[in-house]
């Protein structure tokens, strides 16, 4: 598969670990369950920066990258793409930004996307912020969003559950026996969702009201 990658990302001595001192937490659940939705509340009431796994991806296909072709074909097929193009993407989405705080959501979808992002970053996860919904409620919510997502068709949608359980669900297991999970029951209304999100992130991460 012809993967380039974009050594910018690297630091000035070439090495690819992420130099400054983050802190990250991992925002994972299936396909619908409401991880973008909630993160967007996050960023607004916490201060964290957001990285979409998904958005940097498709942004890339935007920008007409060499790897383009390659993703939009994975994509379509809800397979994931290779770690080292997504990680180089979150590296420099990090370098890049001031902040020290971010949530990396949609990743890692694979035991093999958390060894290299570990291996290459140096980072681990504070907490795995893990939005458990219902397939049924999840493919409801995906058929009517109607953002133009080529992936959005009962087709994909049924391979990216597929994928999901396969792949994705050993990962939130692995972080459940390091004890880093925290649980929300993502299948309730937005507000209600972002009730329980708040009980994880405050009091100690709140924005001081003044
Ligand atoms: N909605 C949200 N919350 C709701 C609620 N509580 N009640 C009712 N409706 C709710 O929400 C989805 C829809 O539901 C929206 O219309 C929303 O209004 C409504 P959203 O917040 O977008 O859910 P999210 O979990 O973000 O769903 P998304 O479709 O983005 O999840 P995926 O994990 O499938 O998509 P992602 O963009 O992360 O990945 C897409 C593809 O990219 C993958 O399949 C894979 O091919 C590739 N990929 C990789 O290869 N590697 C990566 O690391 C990441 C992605
Ligand atoms: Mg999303």
């Amino acid at each position: 598969m012809g993967i380039v990658l974009d050594s910018s990302n690297k630091g000035a001595n070439g090495s690819s670990t992420v130099d400054k001192k983050v802190k990250v937490v991992f925002v994972l659940g299936g396909p619908g369950s409401g991880k973008g939705t909630q993160c967007a509340k996050i960023v607004e009431h916490f201060g964290y920066t957001h990285l979409s796994a998904g958005d940097l991806l498709r942004a890339e296909i935007k920008s007409g990258s060499e790897n383009g072709t390659m993703i939009q074909n994975m994509i379509k097929e809800g397979k994931i793409v290779p770690s080292e193009v997504t990680i180089a993407l979150l590296q420099r989405a990090i370098h890049e930004n001031k902040n020290d705080k971010f949530l990396i959501d949609g990743f890692p979808r694979n035991e093999e996307n958390r060894e290299a992002f570990e291996h290459v970053t140096g980072l681990l996860p504070e907490f795995v912020l893990f939005f458990d919904c219902s397939e049924e409620e999840m493919e409801s919510r995906l058929l009517s969003r109607n953002q133009g997502r080529e992936d959005d068709n009962i087709d994909t949608i049924r391979k990216r559950f597929n994928v999901y359980m396969e792949s994705s669900l050993p990962v939130i297991e692995y972080y459940k026996s390091k004890g880093k999970v925290q649980r929300i029951d993502a299948s309730k209304p937005v507000g209600e969702v972002f009730e329980e999100v708040k009980a994880v992130f405050a009091p100690s991460d709140a924005k001081i009201a003044v």
